[in-house]
C-alpha cells in the first residue's frame, strides 16, 4: 500500500528542518529518549525516507512531532539526519514553532517542547523571531590536543550545548563561505583523529560536531560545524552556539545575560545569552525560521529507492 508522510518544511537561517506532522509509526508513550530508541530499532526507514535522497540531501534535518511525554508541552519531538538521531537541535526548535504557527497550533508566546534531552522552552515573539531556553550546557574539558593526520596536533575545547562539540579556535583555516571544502576536510579530519583516539564527551559518547571559529564583520563570531553525517550548519547552530557559550562562561569572558552575535558561515545570525546554574550554563538562542514548504511525500510500495539511499 501506498503510504504518505505530511510534512512542513522550514529552513532557520539557511539550515533546513523537515516536519513530519502526520503519518508517522505508533512509538507508544514514554519519556521521548525511549520513544527515540523505538523509532530508531524498530523504523529507521522513515529516517532515511525522509532525509536522505532522493526525496531529501545530506543538510536536511528531520523531525518527528509527537505527543508529549511531560503534560505541560505543547509538542514532543525526536530530531534526525542522514546519518542517525540527535538529542537536541536547536535550528530545527526554531523551525519547529514556526511550523506549529503556520499550524495555527501555538501563538505567541512561551512553549514548552519535550525532546529525548529533556524539556526546552520556545517562545515566539511578536516579530517571528524565536528564543530558546535551550538544556543546560558546559565545557567537559579546556585545551584538549588530538593529533590529526595530515593536520598535525589541534587544540579545542570539548563542550556539551544538547550534542557533543569539539571547538577550535585555533586553526589556521579562513571561516568563509568560499573556504567550504578545506574547512569541511579539516573538520572531518578532526572528527575522525577524536573517534580513533578515543577523546570522547561524558560517559564516553562520542564528539559528532566540529565546530571552528573565525572573526565576523557583523557578529562576535563566525562559525562553520560540522554536522555527523559530513554536511555542514547553514545556520550559527543553536546546539554549537550554547556549547560555545559554555566555554566563554567557563573562561570568564562572556558575563551572565551579555549578548552574544554568533554568525554562520553563510551570514545568519543567533543571539544568545545564559543565565548561570551551578556549574553549568542555561542558554537562550534567538534566530528565525521561514516556511519553505508544506506537502507530502508519498512512498509508492514498488519503488526501489522509497525509503531513501542511505548517506
Ligand atoms: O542548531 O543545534 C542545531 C543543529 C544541530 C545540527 C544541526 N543544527
Amino acid at each position: 500500500m501506498t503510504k504518505t508522510l505530511t510534512i512542513i518544511d522550514s529552513h532557520t537561517g539557511g539550515e533546513p528542518t523537515r516536519l513530519i506532522v502526520d503519518g508517522g509509526p505508533d512509538l507508544g508513550t514514554g519519556p521521548l529518549a525511549e520513544r527515540l530508541a523505538r523509532l530508531r530499532d524498530e523504523h529507521d526507514l522513515l529516517r532515511t525516507g525522509t532525509v536522505c535522497e532522493p526525496r531529501g540531501s545530506d543538510v536536511l534535518v528531520g523531525a518527528l512531532l509527537c505527543a508529549p511525554h511531560a503534560d505541560d508541552c505543547v509538542a514532543g519531538v525526536i530530531f534526525f539526519n542522514n546519518v542517525g538521531y540527535l538529542g537536541m537541535c536547536g535550528h530545527g526548535t526554531i523551525g519547529l514553532v514556526k511550523s506549529l504557527a503556520h499550524l495555527g497550533r501555538i501563538g505567541p508566546g512561551r512553549h514548552r517542547i519535550d525532546t529525548p534531552v529533556g524539556v526546552v522552552v520556545a517562545e515566539l515573539h511578536a516579530d517571528g523571531a524565536v528564543s530558546v531556553d535551550n538544556v543546560p550546557a558546559w565545557r567537559l574539558a579546556k585545551e584538549r590536543a588530538v593529533l590529526v593526520p595530515g593536520f598535525g596536533t589541534v587544540v579545542g575545547d570539548i563542550a556539551w550545548g544538547g550534542n557533543w562539540f569539539f571547538l577550535v579556535e585555533q586553526h589556521g583555516l579562513a571561516v568563509a563561505a568560499d573556504n567550504i571544502d578545506a574547512l569541511s576536510a579539516f573538520a572531518q579530519a578532526v572528527m575522525q583523529a577524536l573517534d580513533d583516539q578515543g577523546i570522547r564527551g561524558a560517559g564516553g559518547a562520542p564528539i559528532d560536531h566540529v565546530e571552528l571559529f573565525g572573526p565576523s564583520q557583523q557578529a562576535d563570531s563566525r562559525n562553520f560545524v560540522l554536522c555527523p553525517g559530513k554536511a555542514y550548519d547553514r545556520s550559527p547552530c543553536g546546539t554549537g552556539t550554547s556549547a560555545k557559550l559554555a566555554c566563554l562562561a567557563a573562561d570568564g569572558k562572556l558575563a551572565e545575560g551579555e549578548v552574544w552575535r554568533q554568525e554562520s558561515i553563510i551570514g545568519s545570525l543567533f543571539e544568545a545569552s545564559y543565565r548561570r546554574e551551578g556549574e553549568r550554563i542555561a542558554p537562550t538562542i534567538r534566530g528565525r525560521a521561514w516556511i519553505s514548504g508544506e506537502s507530502w511525500l508519498v512512498f509508492e510500495e514498488d519503488d526501489p529507492f522509497a525509503w531513501g539511499i542511505p548517506a
